[in-house]
């Protein structure tokens, strides 16, 4: 086996402000690279930003800043933002650095010459307003008509424009082989059937150069084109740690680390690093890394957390009421890997008080006190068998078996990413210490100097145990075990603690250092009231104007702002809209942003009605939900099927994201708006 582990995130938009998403993948990132150093291995974790485009030209000139300033500035807000949280990683890497264009460079020429980028004309519906192609994917298209802007609703123009493709179309059967062939390449398993079934609908080649953006890498040997982003972005994997130039120890320390072992993404992204990022590779005949995991969403407030909506968790208030560790505790343990979450800081509070401040927390101190008061702070050694009661024997021998059981199991599931229930094996075997303390009442035996051995036995297996959870835990809560570590006597970093070299009895005969509680209880009233002054409020979504949902628009370009036109009530009159009530939701092949439902509209058959809101919401949680749709509009084709009538929706921030309408109190399915 292999003794190195390569661990990445994302590299993030310098386009707004670090949040709780950011520090998500971060945090999983840095305890994965903790849990694998304290195992020995050499580790490399990469961390950075991602900062060319038109979006980030666009921010800039938003701002009113030169794009090199405004970019510098958000580089600088992350890295303060991640700063008290100590992260390991072993570079921070900038799409801007010279050093990563020239690799990029490098690995567009290989898939050059390997043939598989050529030049041809980009062809394709063009909104001027927008500045940008759509698919016919993304645009409703009528026979005989232009399709028409989802954004601005006029039509589009067909332009072409001069591009260098990607040959994606060539690498369809190989990423099938390869999703068959390495089970574990894309994980979970959902994600991996989603990339599955959107491979097997046939991929087509990539426009992979722009002349109308000037903020990136330009494309070698034929400067008026900039790469595309995601072909520049992608490529820091590799260019970080040496490919393609002498920076970082070059092409040695490439060799070392590449294959990634793990390539953390949030799964808005997955396609990009499960469909795009193999075949860049291997377009270049570069290995591929072995994992991509794709975790779920924190949402706030039901909803994926982003900056258009204005329900992002600010991290100055999650700093300034919780310890890192709390937050990082919270991000491994309250979230099953891979699946979505919803962020409350209730949640936080009570994740926090129940298993750090009574759990772990309270064990650690109530034991180290005991053994100051009992034993002058020096840890007895444990009693022989024939000195103490045989329950009791019995009953600490269990207690053990308990705890050294969960070394492995904690290993087990942390290797496969299952972190909550790695955590999990710690705090069931913490309860059972608990309650072998409480249930043998150390205090009593204390009041009685024949039962001193039963003592010593009570204390010696409560502060081995603690001993083990401060080393198991020290990839989740690197300074609360590093305190507990030294509370416990021990010098040095329990970071380099290998857990196999964990043994009972190496708690006994240590002088404890100075105690102090680790996890002090929050008062939970106290905290969610300062909370709630000090977050900023969450923006309404109503100051977009609504638009159909099928009419979801591509990416960027705000909305302009219009004129208002009026129009008299008789008109209104005319648009019947409807209470319904979604009764199935199905994707539609081959149409990434269309949505399939039944919708029940207190009619004698349920309606089907097309939506373009695939991207934004998970189809499964809309079953149930109450919608507001236009029960009169002239039924019409979508991708082979008919739609009758549409949804309404809020089209929210730049990006236009759709937000259902729907109501707070019970109406009844078909009632009538007006
Ligand atoms: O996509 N919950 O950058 P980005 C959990 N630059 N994680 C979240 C999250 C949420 N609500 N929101 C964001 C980009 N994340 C590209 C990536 S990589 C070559 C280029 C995390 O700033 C999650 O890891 O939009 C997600 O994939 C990433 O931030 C997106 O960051």
């Amino acid at each position: 086996m292999s003794n190195t582990f390569y661990v990445t995130t994302p590299i993030y938009y310098v386009n707004s402000n670090p949040h709780l998403g950011h520090l998500y993948t971060t945090i999983i990132a840095d305890s994965v690279a903790r849990f694998h150093r304290q195992r020995g291995k050499e580790v490399f974790f990469l961390t950075g930003t991602d900062e060319h485009g038109q979006n980030i030209e666009r921010a800039a000139a938003e701002r009113g800043l030169p794009v090199e300033e405004h970019v510098n500035r958000y580089v600088e807000a992350f890295q303060q933002a991640f700063a008290p949280y100590g992260f390991t990683n072993n570079h921070w890497v900038r799409t801007t650095h010279d050093y990563h264009k020239q690799a990029a460079q490098e690995l567009w020429r290989r898939a050059v010459a390997n043939g598989f980028i050529y030049k041809d004309k980009y062809e394709g519906w063009y909104c001027a307003n927008c500045n940008q192609f759509y698919l016919e994917s993304e645009v409703v298209i009528e026979a005989g008509k232009p399709p028409v802007c989802p954004t601005h609703d006029r039509p589009l123009d067909k332009l072409a424009e001069e591009s260098y493709f990607f040959k994606l179309s060539a690498f369809q059967d190989k990423l099938l082989k390869l999703y068959e062939d390495n089970p574990n390449f894309i994980r979970p398993e959902a994600r991996r059937n989603e990339v599955l079934s959107f491979v097997n609908g046939g991929l087509n080649d990539l426009s992979v150069s722009r002349t109308s953006v000037k903020w990136g890498i330009p494309v070698p040997d034929d400067p008026a084109h900039t790469m595309y982003v995601w072909f520049d972005a992608l490529s820091n994997y590799i260019t970080a740690i040496g490919f393609g130039n002498e920076q970082y120890g070059g092409e040695p320390h490439y060799q070392k680390f590449w294959p990634a072992n793990l390539q953390l993404v949030g799964k808005d992204i997955l396609r990009f690093h499960t469909v795009y990022w193999p075949a860049f590779l291997l377009a270049a005949g570069e290995p591929l890394p072995q994992t991509v995991f794709a975790h779920g969403m924190w949402l706030s407030g039901g909803r994926k957390m982003s900056k258009t909506l204005g329900n992002v968790i600010d991290l100055a208030v999650l700093r300034k009421h919780f310890t890192t560790d709390a937050v990082r505790y919270f991000c491994l343990r309250e979230m099953s890997f891979g699946q979505d979450g919803d962020f409350t800081y209730e949640a936080l509070v009570d994740r926090t008080n129940a298993e750090l401040a009574k759990g772990l927390g309270n064990q650690c101190n109530r034991t180290l006190v005991m053994l100051q008061n009992y034993f002058g702070g020096q840890v007895p050694a444990a009693p022989l068998e024939a000195d103490v009661e045989e329950e009791l024997w019995i009953r600490a021998q269990a207690v053990r078996a308990i705890v050294t059981h969960a070394v492995g199991e904690f290993d087990l599931n942390f290797n496969s990413y299952y972190f909550s229930d790695a955590i999990e094996e710690v705090v069931n075997a913490v309860r059972t210490v608990d309650k072998f303390i409480s249930d043998k009442e150390p205090w009593k035996l204390a009041k009685n100097p024949e039962q001193r051995n039963a003592l010593a036995l009570v204390l010696n297996t409560a502060i081995e145990a603690v001993r083990h959870f401060a080393v198991l835990l020290a990839p989740v809560l690197p300074n609360s075990s590093q305190a507990m570590w030294q509370q416990l006597g021990e010098t040095g970093e329990v970071a380099a603690v290998n857990p196999a070299t964990l043994a009972w009895g190496q708690a006994a005969n240590k002088t404890l250092g100075e105690i102090a509680p680790i996890f002090p209880t929050l008062d939970k009233g106290k905290v969610m009231e300062e909370i709630k002054q000090e977050e900023a409020p969450i923006q309404p979504a109503a100051a977009a104007p609504a638009v159909v949902a099928e009419a979801a628009p591509a990416v960027e370009a705000p909305a302009p702002v219009a004129e208002p036109t009026y129009i008299g009530i008789d008109d209104f009159t005319k648009v019947e809209l409807r209470v319904g009530q979604i009764l199935t939701a199905d994707p539609v092949p081959k149409a990434d942003k269309l949505l399939r439902f039944t919708i029940d509209l207190g009619e004698a058959e349920p309606r089907q009605i097309l939506a373009g809101i695939a991207q934004y919401y998970e189809y499964e949680k809309l079953i149930g939900r109450k919608v507001i749709v236009v029960a009169n509009l002239a039924p019409r084709k979508l991708r082979g099927f008919e739609s009758q009538g549409m949804i309404l929706a809020a089209s929210v921030g730049d990006e236009g994201k759709p937000v259902l309408a729907g109501f707070l109190e019970e109406v009844p399915n078909g009632a009538k708006l007006r």
